[in-house]
C-alpha cells in the first residue's frame, strides 16, 4: 500500500499552503491560485452508486459476493492462469461490469465539469467500465491504468477480436474464442501479472506538474497506481474523497480528508466551489430517460394539486366500475332475451330441434 508518508504529520496539522485544511479552503485555495492543472486519481468507489459493486466494501464488494462463482480465491477472477484453466467466473464478472448498463454517478460528473472549466491535466483510473468517458471526459484526458472493455483479443496469438461479437458474447455470458487459433479472448483489461498500459507510464510525469491532486474512491492497494498521490509535489494540496482514508493521505500537511459517501463529498466540494447547480446540470446530462429528467425538472405539486390528483384517481375509478356494472347488466340482460326468444321458437315450431339447430329458433317472432 502507498502508505509511506503516513508517519510525517497528523492529519490534524495545521496547513501550510492552503488557509484550512477543508474543503473550503481548497476552494479558496483553488480560486486565488488561479489552478489549472488538477489531477485525478480515482478507483471503484467512484462507480459504486451507479450500481456497480467496487472489489473490497465489506458485504457489498465483489470480492464479498464472488462464492457463487466458485473461485479458489476472489483474486484468482483476474489472473490470467487461473482465467485460462476456467475463463468462465471472469465472464460472468464481465457480464456484470459491461459498459453501457450504468449510468455514470456525480463523481463521474464532476471530473467533466473540471475539464470544462479548462483545469483537468490527467484524470487517472483503474476503473474499466468507462464511465468518465459516457460523461463526456475526452478519451485523450484519460489514463485507463487497468485497460478497458472497449478492445478485446486472443491470450495466444493476440489477433483482435470483434466488437460486436464480443458484445453478443458479454451479454449472454458466454466466453468467446478466437476467430483464427480456438484460444481463449480476453478484453484489454489488465490482470494481476500484467504490464499497464504505456500510456501509464508516459503520462506519469504530469504528477510533477499538478497544482491540485483529488484522489477518490479508490483502497490505493493495487501497485503501481497506489503509488501515484506521492508522485505529487509536496506544497500542493491533495484531497481525499473516500469512505475510509487510504494510501497515507492525510499525513501531508496540506492534505484534505473528506471521508464518506463519494456522491455527498463532491456535492460538498462542488458546493464551496460555487459549482452546485451546473454539477447537477451536467450530471443531468448523463441521464438517458428525458421523461424521467422531465418528472425530475417540475417543481413539486403544491397540498392543493396533490388533494385534486387524488380525487381524480378515485373518480376515475369510480367510473371505472360503474362502466363494469352496466356491462355486466347488459350481459344479463342479452341472455334472458336470448334464453326467452329460444323458449318463443320452441313453442311456436313444435319440432322439439331448437337445442339441435339453435338458430333456427332464434328467428325473430312476430
Ligand atoms: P477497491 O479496492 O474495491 O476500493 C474501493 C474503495 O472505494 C474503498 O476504499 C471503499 O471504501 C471506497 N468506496 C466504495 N464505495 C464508496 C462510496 N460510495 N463512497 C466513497 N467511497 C467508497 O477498488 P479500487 O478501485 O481501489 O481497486 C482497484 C481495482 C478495482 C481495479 O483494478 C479496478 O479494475 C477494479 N474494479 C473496477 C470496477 C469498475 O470499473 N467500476 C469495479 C470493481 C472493481
Amino acid at each position: 500500500m502507498g502508505n509511506e508518508e503516513s508517519t510525517m504529520v497528523d492529519d490534524k496539522a495545521a496547513p501550510s499552503v492552503l488557509e484550512a485544511r477543508s474543503v473550503e479552503g481548497v476552494a479558496k485555495y483553488i480560486k486565488e491560485h488561479n489552478v489549472k492543472k488538477v489531477v485525478l486519481m480515482v478507483g471503484a468507489g467512484i462507480s459504486t452508486s451507479a450500481g456497480i459493486p467496487d472489489f473490497r466494501s465489506p458485504d457489498t464488494g465483489i470480492y464479498a459476493n464472488l462464492a457463487a462463482l466458485d473461485l479458489p480465491y476472489p483474486e484468482a477472477v483476474f489472473e490470467i492462469g487461473f482465467f485460462r484453466e476456467n475463463p468462465k467466473p471472469f465472464y460472468a464478472l464481465a457480464h456484470e461490469l459491461y459498459p453501457g448498463r450504468y449510468r455514470p454517478t456525480i463523481a463521474h460528473s464532476l471530473i467533466k465539469l473540471i475539464y470544462d472549466k479548462g483545469m483537468l491535466l490527467k484524470h487517472f483510473t483503474q476503473n474499466i467500465d468507462c464511465l468518465e468517458r459516457q460523461a463526456g471526459v475526452p478519451g485523450n484526458k484519460i489514463v485507463e491504468a487497468h485497460g478497458s472493455f472497449a478492445t478485446q483479443r486472443c491470450i495466444d496469438c493476440r489477433e483482435p477480436f470483434p466488437d460486436d461479437e464480443m458484445h453478443k458474447m458479454v451479454s449472454e455470458s458466454e466466453v468467446p474464442h478466437c476467430v483464427k487459433c480456438n484460444g481463449l479472448v480476453k478484453p484489454d483489461i489488465v490482470f494481476f501479472g500484467e504490464a499497464l498500459p504505456s500510456d501509464f507510464f508516459e503520462n506519469r510525469h504530469l504528477l510533477e506538474e499538478a497544482d491540485l491532486c483529488i484522489v477518490m474512491g479508490t483502497s490505493l492497494c493495487v501497485q503501481p497506481f497506489a503509488s501515484l498521490p506521492q508522485g505529487i509535489r509536496p506544497g500542493v494540496p491533495r484531497v481525499l474523497i473516500n469512505m475510509e482514508r487510504v494510501g497515507g493521505l492525510g499525513s501531508r500537511k496540506d492534505d484534505v480528508l473528506v471521508l464518506g459517501d463519494c456522491d455527498a463529498g463532491v456535492r460538498k466540494f462542488a458546493e464551496a466551489m460555487g459549482w452546485a447547480e451546473e454539477l447537477e446540470a451536467v450530471w443531468e446530462e448523463t441521464n438517458p430517460d428525458p421523461k424521467a429528467r422531465a418528472e425530475e425538472d417540475a417543481p413539486p405539486l403544491t397540498r392543493d394539486e396533490r388533494l385534486q390528483e387524488e380525487v381524480d384517481r378515485l373518480t376515475e375509478e369510480i367510473d371505472r366500475s360503474l362502466a363494469l356494472t352496466d356491462a355486466y347488466q347488459n350481459k344479463v340482460r342479452d341472455k334472458l332475451e336470448i334464453h326467452e326468444g329460444e323458449e318463443e321458437a320452441h313453442r311456436q315450431s313444435g319440432s322439439g330441434l331448437a337445442h339441435v339447430f339453435p338458430h333456427l329458433a332464434r328467428k325473430p317472432s312476430h
